[in-house]
């Protein structure tokens, strides 16, 4: 047995071979004050965070607004194949760069483009950041990171965690994720440790082939979906599949701190360096000045 098969079936075994439980569904709070956002934290659960727009001093977000500040902007994009980011455990997961517009204008043509427009927010659209405000909860973070993302209805991203925390805010349209706790993890069949993409499962809940993942039964997913307007606080390693249901704009923090924040910086200097994921497309970018611009 492969090595990440080995270690999951000893953590099943740890367990007696069934997943603790998780909740069924999700609590939502009116903006909680920074001592009960610290105690959420500690039970490392997900929670629907409501009021934490009011302080913007734009609320009003629509994918014309945008391209009309951003039209002729390069912007970085993922690739998909039939609305579903394309991500391969030996290359991981490739960024290239479009025109603000076209992909707008394809999409508001009732076309699904061969993309899902994904762009870090301070290096790609750092305007936005001016309107988007950091949430007070992770301000002060050593490790911060953003991104803007736009989507066709039924794009979607695989089933993957990340290591830092998450605010992911639901500008415009509907998406839905399903979610699952890092103690379901030895029941997803993730990738194997040393492939580009650990953190990424082979099990899809959306179409879920139990004859490939018979494991997979005993894990049911949390089920939810972001109206605009909403965010959601996903804890660290915490998985999720996203799809959009409608045509989609949101934005997301990551953060680290405390023992995250080493883990979290190590792991983005190694990619830096080798100029993987989207940082090798910045590096070529910024060489011939066109990133962040036109
Ligand atoms: O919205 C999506 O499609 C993916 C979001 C995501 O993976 C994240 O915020 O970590």
């Amino acid at each position: 047995m492969a090595g990440r098969a080995a270690f999951d079936a000893i953590l099943r075994t740890i367990h007696r071979g069934l997943p603790p439980p998780q909740p069924q569904s999700l609590e939502r709070l009116l903006r909680p004050s920074l001592e009960r956002f610290a105690a959420l934290r500690q039970k490392a659960t997900p929670v629907l965070l409501d009021g934490l727009m009011a302080d913007w001093p734009n609320r009003k977000w629509s994918l014309a607004g945008l391209r009309e500040r951003f039209g002729d902007r390069l912007i970085s994009a993922i690739p998909t194949t039939n609305g579903r980011l394309n991500s391969d455990i030996r290359t991981g997961v490739q960024f290239e760069a479009i025109r603000f517009a076209d992909y707008v204008d394809q999409i508001e043509r009732g076309e699904r483009p061969d993309y899902y427009l994904a762009a870090p927010g301070d290096v790609w659209v750092p305007e936005l950041k001016q309107e988007i405000r950091t949430p007070e909860y992770c301000r002060d973070a050593p490790w911060q990171n953003s991104r803007l993302w736009v989507s066709a209805p039924d794009t979607s991203a695989p089933l993957h965690r990340d290591v830092a925390e998450n605010i992911f805010f639901q500008l415009v349209g509907r998406k839905r994720f399903f979610l699952y706790a890092p103690a379901a993890s030895p029941w997803l069949y993730s990738n194997g440790f040393r492939s580009a993409l650990p953190n990424y499962t082979q099990f899809d809940p959306e179409t879920p082939d139990y004859d490939r993942f018979p494991l997979s039964r005993h894990v049911e997913p949390i089920e939810v979906i972001l109206e605009p307007g909403d965010a959601i606080y996903l804890p660290s390693r915490w998985w999720h599949q996203v799809r959009s249901l409608d045509i989609s704009v949101s934005f997301n923090f990551w953060w680290a701190q405390g023992l995250l924040a080493p883990i979290v910086k190590a792991a983005e200097f190694v990619k830096r360096t080798r100029g993987l994921e989207i940082y090798g497309l910045e590096a070529k970018l910024r060489a011939s000045g066109k990133l962040g611009g036109r």
